[in-house]
């Protein structure tokens, strides 16, 4: 008999609701996949859902900038990225999955004495945790990219940069596909246009979640929800210090390949990379009111291509293709609120700002020690909901300059 080809499925179409399960995921972004899949694959807890109201990959996991990067300003930030950033590496061959990982360097530039003083204390900080980046100045920087003016002729001209060789950009939709697939493989029950709308509570625990489909009894729940953190955590009775704010983007027409690095500027708040398909993908900062309404502004599009034109003349006469907005969850002192609450089983994974995209492998490791074990692990305990209580802030606003 003939070999027919069976084209392999991405994970099995949605099932029935089951009544009870051990672990409901909130949220079908890379951070719930992740965490359902090093729960499944790591611990052997398989009796796990997703809940996704919308489809899989359809919030900020699908709506960001694939960059990926360790270059944090605070020893915790650069330690917890720098094993994001080494789980990203060794990603694609784990899952099986090309994730087209391109590790091409990311260079922050520096138009001011104080910018060069900041990227200086985020190069020491991270040569103590093993983080490769360095200050390089004018004539290195026209090395590494000979596309940029790095004369005085600029209004802001080029006077150093923070140069992070392991930082790249990765296929974002294809990380959220290969977290599924292989959580799927596992067992993990993949329910999208499952909307959550409440949640039952006994006892200081969460002893069911409500949905649009019906009730689920838990033993534990993660919520990995992004822009929609304060909410459902509202509806667990928890108020988590999180303003919700746009980050828009947008892409050119595509372009033949000449730019092989990631360019980021702090004072024109703008960052530049070439995607693998040719188009120039150009995003700005947060927008500075809070709002759920994803309607991109003209604002944004005028600022943000005379910033990269500034940059890259040669971008002047590209047509934008497409724009889109995400959300993202601020917290006030930038870092991510990350593990367990006061509400005993119900753990968050929130405040990612415009950073949680590049954390989602060891976002997904960590929080499944935790709920697997109990235990908080050493490299997130300092990311704890309880430091707003606490006064023990973990300032990451030195590598948030662009974007918040
Ligand atoms: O933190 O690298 C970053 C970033 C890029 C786009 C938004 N945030």
């Amino acid at each position: 008999m003939k070999d027919i080809f069976v084209p392999r499925r991405m994970w099995r179409p949605r099932g029935e609701l089951k009544r009870r399960y051990d672990v409901v995921v909130v949220g079908g972004g890379s951070h719930g996949l992740a965490t359902a899949y090093y729960l499944a694959q790591r611990h052997g807890v398989k009796d796990v859902c997703i809940l996704e109201k919308s489809y899989i990959g359809s919030g900020a996991s699908g709506r960001n900038t694939t960059i990926i990067r360790a270059n944090y300003r605070t020893p915790e930030g650069a330690e917890f990225y720098g094993q994001s950033v080494r789980l990203y590496e060794k990603l694609s061959q784990k899952l099986g999955f090309n994730l087209m990982f391109s590790q091409r360097g990311h260079l922050t530039l520096a138009h001011s004495d104080r910018a060069l003083v900041t990227m200086q204390e985020r190069a020491e900080v991270n040569k103590l945790l093993g983080v490769n980046s360095s200050v390089i100045g004018p004539a290195e920087i026209e090395a590494l990219c000979p596309q940029l003016d790095v004369s005085e002729r600029p209004t802001w001209p080029i006077m150093g940069a923070l140069y992070h060789p392991p930082g790249g950009i990765i296929r974002h939709d294809a990380v959220v596909w290969a977290f599924a697939r292989a959580a799927d493989e596992l067992g993990v029950d993949i329910h999208p246009y499952t909307e959550v709308t409440g949640f039952e509570r006994a006892n200081g625990r969460v002893t069911a979640v409500e949905t649009n489909r019906g009730r689920v009894e838990c033993g534990q729940v993660v919520s990995a929800t992004a822009g929609w953190s304060t909410l459902i955590a509202g509806m667990a009775g928890l108020r988590l210090p999180i303003t919700t704010h746009i980050l828009q983007a947008f892409v050119t027409e595509p372009l033949k390949p000449f730019l092989d690095v990631v360019i980021v500027s702090s004072q024109l708040h703008v960052y530049v990379s070439q995607t693998d398909r040719g188009e120039f993908l150009i995003g700005a900062e947060i927008e500075p009111y809070t709002t759920y309404c994803g309607t991109g502004t003209l604002s944004f599009l005028e600022i943000s291509a005379r910033h990269s034109i500034e940059l890259f003349p040669q971008l002047e006469r590209a047509k934008v293709l497409r724009t889109w907005t995400g959300l993202c969850d601020l917290s006030p002192d930038y870092s991510p609120i990350l593990g367990r609450t006061e509400v005993d089983n119900f753990h968050v994974s929130s405040g990612w700002g415009t950073y949680g995209f590049k954390a989602a492998p060891i976002v997904g490791v960590t929080l499944a020690e935790l709920v697997a074990t109990g235990k908080t692990p050493d490299l997130i305990a300092p990311f704890a909901l309880e430091r707003f209580h606490t006064d023990t802030l973990v300032s990451e606003l030195a590598a948030a300059a662009v974007s918040h």
